[in-house]
């Protein structure tokens, strides 16, 4: 499913205008609104559409993480924790506006029409799930902050042709100590391009903590250097997102006069479970850390808010519930369906002549599962 508001929801512009040391948020974490904060102007349907995707979201991650643990799926990486960034950003684009994606924006990626069972079958090893025809989704980026440079170029070549695309580049805290991240800004400013440089500011890049990778105070304040606006939102609130990120996203494409397109915005946010299924969080942080930031939660916080304002009862969240229970299930057996690729495959579409070292790769592996077969081989 796909959302095309594409408006600002009574945005003004000038959020962009904040203090890049300021954090704009629009709910406190008990789900009032901040004292002078503009709620977006969107419909009932919206805002439940947006609480029950973060929720979904929620569920799916669960799940995930479940299927690697029961060797149903390969190495996955957790959102939990990060819906709200993700949900209330991508719910301000058009259809006809592009992810930039890094490896973990299942929920902004859903939003913008991958389904779930791509996503599924993507982590489950199968390269068909990576397979994104007839969406404005670039493929999954697991080199730290090479899709940054891609999406600034993206804007200039979206300029040459003359359309109004904007393209949301996602990547985090750590991928900003990068050469390309600077890179990519860089260009962005110069060339002025239609592009929303998103940093989810997770806190940790696997083990190494947000204040190791810059002594600035925010991240976002690193926007002044290329001449572009840089922000900072609470990533947990998804209305400042949504608020902020539809401002940008204008901003990109219809500025005018003196202002610049692309705009950074730092979200920020925590990942409450391990960085992949493959790492082991408990060796590098307490969980003090991860309750304290379990309290600024996205989906209560929002469904707080909704309650109050008489959109969201018991029976209309028991009702979500199931539905999104059915969803995810659904994809699942439908995931689990195809037959999965076989361990040969591996070495196909890489290279046109294969390289001596593949080949001899190739040739272990053959003796391998004539000897054990490929069953025993996958366990
Ligand atoms: C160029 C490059 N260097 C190192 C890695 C290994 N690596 C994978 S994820 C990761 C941490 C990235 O942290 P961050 O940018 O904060 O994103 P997060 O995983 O927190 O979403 C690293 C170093 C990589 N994938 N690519
Ligand atoms: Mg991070």
């Amino acid at each position: 499913m796909t959302f095309g508001y594409g408006s600002t929801g009574g945005t003004a512009v000038s959020v962009l205008e904040t203090d890049p040391r300021e954090k704009v948020q629009v709910l406190a974490e008990d789900g009032s609104v901040v004292e002078g904060a503009t709620v977006p102007d969107l419909s009932e349907e919206t805002f439940v559409e947006m609480y029950r995707t973060m929720k979904l979201a929620r569920h799916f991650d669960e799940r995930a993480v479940s299927l690697q643990r029961q060797g149903r799926m390969g190495t996955y990486p957790p959102l939990s924790g990060q819906e709200g960034a993700q949900v209330g950003s991508a719910m301000a684009l058009r259809d006809e506006d592009w992810i930039v994606p890094s490896y973990r924006e299942h929920a902004a990626s859903y939003v913008h029409g991958l389904t779930l069972e791509g996503t599924l079958r993507y982590w489950m090893g199968d390269e068909r799930g990576n397979r994104l025809e007839d969406l404005n989704i670039f493929p999954v980026a697991v080199p730290i902050a090479s899709q940054i440079p891609h999406a600034a170029g993206l804007g200039m070549a979206a300029d040459y042709n003359d359309s109004d695309e904007v393209f949301m580049c996602y990547f985090g805290d750590g991928a900003t100590s990068e050469g390309d991240f600077h890179e990519g800004l860089n260009f962005g400013g110069v060339f002025d391009t239609p592009t929303v440089f998103f940093c989810n500011n997770n806190q940790w890049a696997i083990s190494v903590p947000r204040e190791k990778q810059t002594a600035a105070e925010t991240i976002a304040q690193k926007a002044v250097a290329y001449g572009m606006e840089g922000i900072q939102v609470d990533g947990m609130d998804p209305l400042a997102v949504y608020q902020v990120t539809s401002a940008a996203v204008e901003r990109a494409r219809s500025a005018e006069g003196e202002q610049l397109r692309p705009t950074l915005i730092e979200a920020v946010q925590y990942r409450y479970g391990a960085h992949t299924t493959a790492d082991d969080p408990s060796v590098y942080r307490e969980d003090d850390e991860v309750e304290k930031w379990k309290a600024k939660d996205p989906i209560p916080r929002l469904e707080a808010f909704l309650r109050d304002r008489g959109v969201l009862d018991d029976e209309r969240v028991a009702e979500l519930t199931d539905s999104i229970e059915e969803e995810v299930a659904e994809a699942i057996d439908t995931a689990e369906e195809y037959t999965r690729p076989t361990t040969e495959s591996m070495f196909e579409h890489v290279y046109a002549g294969m390289p001596e070292r593949l080949r001899q790769q190739q040739a272990y592996l053959d003796r391998l599962q004539s000897e054990h077969g490929d069953e025993e081989l996958l366990e």
